[in-house]
């Protein structure tokens, strides 16, 4: 069933599969709560919530036995014009990785059903995961050997580098299971100290600092003492896995379709950018995660990296 399993993911579309069996998060539970405590998560309070069930599988899909993960890489095949405002590359595609994901993940479900039967699945919840769910991804994927949690708390596959999503299905069947694979970091610390934020400690994220979180996640304008260290970023930060070796090494753009790149991301230059109205926004990002982040958001971020502009000619 695991040969079946990963067999299947990969001829569906996805880069990677591992399994892992569902088990509570015991540690995972105590660094979570203090992270939570010491308010690194900022204003995202759906982070607070169920804790029970993002530390326990189970209890997030009841009979829930194990854990299938997959990768699908977003290392992108084109980048944007020097002086466009950044946009973090898992938001290039025209569709938003979400959509992709839960379409794949649910044809590798009907496979597993059409093959094992209805019973592998626990049909009265959701049982497949992006993104969107309390779901600690990454703890899943460094369980079914997929890689290890980098310094900079993504994680890095010793194939593949970083540039990947994650999706998660639950199966309430035992099958086997893979086993993780150690830390690689070593003595490194490159991302750390590329962040221009400081916003990272070893194995350690305060998103609050994050310019991820900055501008994408928080609702109020981006805080003035990170505006100056935007480093061009209108939406999200791909600095700390820029600078990751694990990534210059073995990182290379996706042929897969499913990401195609919407087209302003390689032809619009800054001033296309700054002139963007709601209209232009809502139907170039119609479908894109970029939207997320609004309309109102994404220009006041880009006014940011103007303001230091204009500051600094
Ligand atoms: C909230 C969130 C964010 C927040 C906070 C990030 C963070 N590090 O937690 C913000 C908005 C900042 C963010 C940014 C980004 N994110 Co994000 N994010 C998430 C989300 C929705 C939840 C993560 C979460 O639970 N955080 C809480 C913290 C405490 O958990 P954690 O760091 O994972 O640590 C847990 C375990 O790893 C473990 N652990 C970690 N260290 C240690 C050490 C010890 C000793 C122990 C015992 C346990 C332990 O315990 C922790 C708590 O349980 C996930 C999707 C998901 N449901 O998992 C995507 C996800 C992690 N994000 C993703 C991506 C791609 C990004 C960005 C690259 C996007 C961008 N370019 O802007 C950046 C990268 C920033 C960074 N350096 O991490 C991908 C990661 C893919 C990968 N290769 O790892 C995910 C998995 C989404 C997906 N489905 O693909 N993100
Ligand atoms: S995404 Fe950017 S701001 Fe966030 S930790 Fe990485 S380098 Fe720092
Ligand atoms: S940059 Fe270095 S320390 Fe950071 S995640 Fe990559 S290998 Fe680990």
């Amino acid at each position: 069933m695991q040969q079946f399993i990963k067999e299947t993911a990969l001829s569906i579309g996805f880069d990677a599969c591992g399994i892992a069996r569902a088990e509570a998060l015991t540690e995972d539970a105590v660094f979570l709560h203090s992270w939570l405590e010491a308010g690194m998560h900022g204003e995202m309070s759906y982070l607070v919530r169920n804790f029970e069930k993002r530390t326990d599988p189970r209890e997030l899909v009841p009979g829930c036995k194990s854990v299938v993960t997959v990768l699908l890489n977003y290392c992108p095949p084109v980048s944007q014009p020097n002086d466009a405002p950044r946009i973090a590359r898992y938001a290039f595609s025209e569709i938003d990785y979400h959509t992709v994901i839960k379409s794949l993940l649910a044809k590798l479900e009907t496979a597993i059903v059409d093959k094992y039967g209805s019973e592998c699945i626990n049909s009265n919840v959701q049982h497949s995961f992006v993104d969107s769910a309390p779901v600690l991804e990454r703890r899943w994927a460094q369980k079914a050997g997929l890689g290890w949690i980098g310094k900079h708390t993504q994680l890095i596959s010793p194939e593949m580098g970083s540039w990947f999503f994650i999706g998660v299905l639950m199966l309430n069947v035992e099958t086997e299971y893979d086993i993780p694979v150690t830390d690689r970091c070593g003595s490194c610390t490159r991302c750390i100290d590329a962040c221009p934020t400081q916003a990272l400690e070893p194995h350690l994220l305060n998103a609050t600092r994050c310019i991820s979180y900055q501008t994408i996640e928080l609702k109020t304008p981006v805080a003035e003492d990170i505006r100056p260290l935007l480093s061009g970023f209108a939406l999200g930060c791909d600095i700390c896995v820029e600078v990751c070796p694990w990534n210059r090494k073995k990182a290379v753009p996706y042929t897969h379709s499913h990401l195609k790149a919407v087209s302003v991301i390689s032809d619009w230059k800054r001033e296309d950018w700054v002139s963007m109205d709601n209209g232009g926004f809502a139907q170039i990002f119609k479908h894109s995660a970029v939207k997320r982040a609004g309309f109102a958001k994404l220009k006041e971020n880009i006014g940011f990296l103007n303001e230091k502009k204009s500051e600094t000619s």
